[in-house]
């Protein structure tokens, strides 16, 4: 059993004062606790808080406080157009929005905005907080993911799935708190949030976020363990001389998206490091590795961590199936859809990861692919074909679209719009679509089409549409 979420981020273990450091501004954990106390002092009570998830301090302190009191937190992507940003809201009835003070929570919403009271964060303000350690089964994170039609839903992560998966991660890494972590990646998913900063505030550790996470800044952070997307680490390895900066770090680390196996051998030959590469889930948190003291293999992600039991559910004769786990990190369901939580489990009560992946004899995983062409995944981002297709299917002038992730060298898969629509450039759809949702939702590249081709039901036929 792992200990408690609140222990391990209430203690100000192995401070100094530079512990964190966000865009450039250091602060302490002495800092970040007391200001994070003055947070949790304020939303105490409340049944469940947003954050405005800049890369930030302020982000860093509004989350922490939430947890400090309790409060299950919703992050909000910064960039989130009003669609987004108004169903996440209403959808968890987040009532307050926390955010930086120079930041203008508001938005502009185009049509009545979810009724939600700005919270601002100061990190100057302090005030000790001495609650009690919240239920470890309780809700932390509102994480909202992409499926493959409508709107994203809110997956619910409890306190013990966030403490099972840190400490899980951290004896397969070896991470500790002589570490100094460094990423840029967003902090409104599990990579750059849950791993990104509460497991090096658990573990002890320092954390350089870079705002951007950008090869020049990785090689100017001195760090000795790194994360990144595999598009951060195609982008490294486009810049020989940050590469070659990282070498001094301990260990390099992937995941979100498949790492192609050039780039891995790319940073071996770059950085003399074979990176570890890591497989998970918005609903299961990270659950398959490679370990900091056993083989890296390009292509694979490794063994089950600690308390993670996998199977794949393959067709008589067949080797590969799709994924399915158990274990301590899997979510408590999609919070109001009982039906779409239930159809995430097998009969017997096993998550269905939507992934085909094959187990070798000596267990380690590999990713095949993805049952659903209608989940995409773009710079380690993913998103659901059929959102991208509302939003567009919003825009007066369209009227049919189909979305498909093409391969993409950079991004894994970008994201290719074909519309049925007079009177509107591509360039509009695109910023109409970043407008709305997030700007990495946007297509990269919109076709005109006269119809889209359907089959005798009237059914869109994507397999049938002209290449990208
Ligand atoms: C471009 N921009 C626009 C725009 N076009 N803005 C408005 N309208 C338009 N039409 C701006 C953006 O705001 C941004 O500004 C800049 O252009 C670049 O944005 P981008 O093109 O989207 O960036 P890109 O270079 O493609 O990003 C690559 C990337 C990013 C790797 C940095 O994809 C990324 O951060 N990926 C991480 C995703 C992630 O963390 N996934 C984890 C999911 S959890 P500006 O000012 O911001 O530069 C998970 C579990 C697990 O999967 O296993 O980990
Ligand atoms: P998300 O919910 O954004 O965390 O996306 C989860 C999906 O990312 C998984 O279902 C996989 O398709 C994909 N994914 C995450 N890590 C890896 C990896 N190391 N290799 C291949 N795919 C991955």
């Amino acid at each position: 059993m792992s200990a408690p979420l609140l222990t391990s981020l209430a203690e100000p273990r192995g401070d100094r004062p530079d512990a964190l450091t966000l865009g450039g501004r250091a602060c302490s954990r002495e800092e970040l606790l007391g200001a994070a106390g003055a947070v949790a002092a304020r939303i105490a009570g409340a049944p469940v808080v947003a954050v405005r998830a800049t890369p930030t301090a302020e982000t860093v302190t509004a989350v922490v406080g939430a947890l400090l009191a309790g409060v299950p937190v919703v992050p909000v992507p910064p960039d989130s157009g009003p669609a987004e940003r108004d169903h996440i809201l209403r959808d968890s009835k987040a009532a307050l929005l926390l955010t930086g003070q120079a930041e203008d929570g508001a938005g502009q919403a185009a049509g009545p905005a979810a009724p939600v009271e700005t919270v601002p964060v100061d990190l100057a303000e302090r005030a000790a907080w001495s609650g009690p350690e919240p239920d470890p089964e309780s809700t932390a994170f509102v994480l909202y993911t992409s499926g493959t039609t409508g709107a994203p839903k809110g997956a619910l992560i409890s306190r013990r799935a966030v403490a099972a998966d840190l400490d899980a991660l951290a004896g397969a890494w070896a991470w500790t708190a002589e570490d100094t972590l460094v990423h840029g990646l967003p902090l409104f998913h599990v990579h750059g949030l849950v791993l990104g900063v509460l497991g090096a505030l658990r573990v002890g550790g320092r954390l350089v976020h870079t705002g951007r996470p950008t090869p020049a800044a990785y090689a100017a952070a001195g760090g000795s363990l790194y994360f990144g997307v595999p598009t951060v680490w195609h982008r490294v390895v486009q810049d020989p001389d940050a590469a070659r900066a990282l070498s001094a770090a301990r260990l390099l680390v992937s995941g979100s998206a498949p790492l192609p196996a050039p780039v891995f051998r790319d940073l071996e030959s770059l950085t003399g490091h074979r990176p570890v590469e890591r497989y998970g889930m918005t609903e299961t948190l990270i659950t398959l590795s490679t370990r900091a003291d056993g083989e890296r293999r390009p292509g694979y992600v490794g063994a089950p961590l600690s308390g993670i039991r996998t199977r794949v559910a393959a067709e008589e004769g067949a080797e590969i199936g799709e994924l399915q786990l158990t274990g301590p990190t899997l979510f408590d369901g999609y919070l109001n859809r009982p039906e779409a939580t239930a159809d995430s489990y097998t009969e017997d009560g096993w998550f269905r990861t939507g992934d085909i992946a094959a187990i070798e004899p000596d267990g380690f995983h590999r990713i095949v692919g993805r049952a659903s062409t209608d989940l995409i995944k773009s710079g380690g981002y993913r998103i659901g074909a059929g959102e991208v297709e509302n939003a567009l299917l919003d825009h007066p002038a369209v009227r049919e679209a189909a979305v498909v992730g093409a391969p993409h060298e950079d991004l894994g898969q970008q994201i290719v719009a074909y519309v049925v629509a007079d009177g509107v450039t591509e360039a509009e759809l695109i910023d109409f679509v970043a407008g709305q949702l997030s700007v990495h939702k946007r297509p990269r590249k919109v076709r005109f089409l006269e119809a889209l081709p359907r089959n005798a039901m009237g059914k869109p036929q994507k397999k049938l549409l002209p290449p990208a």
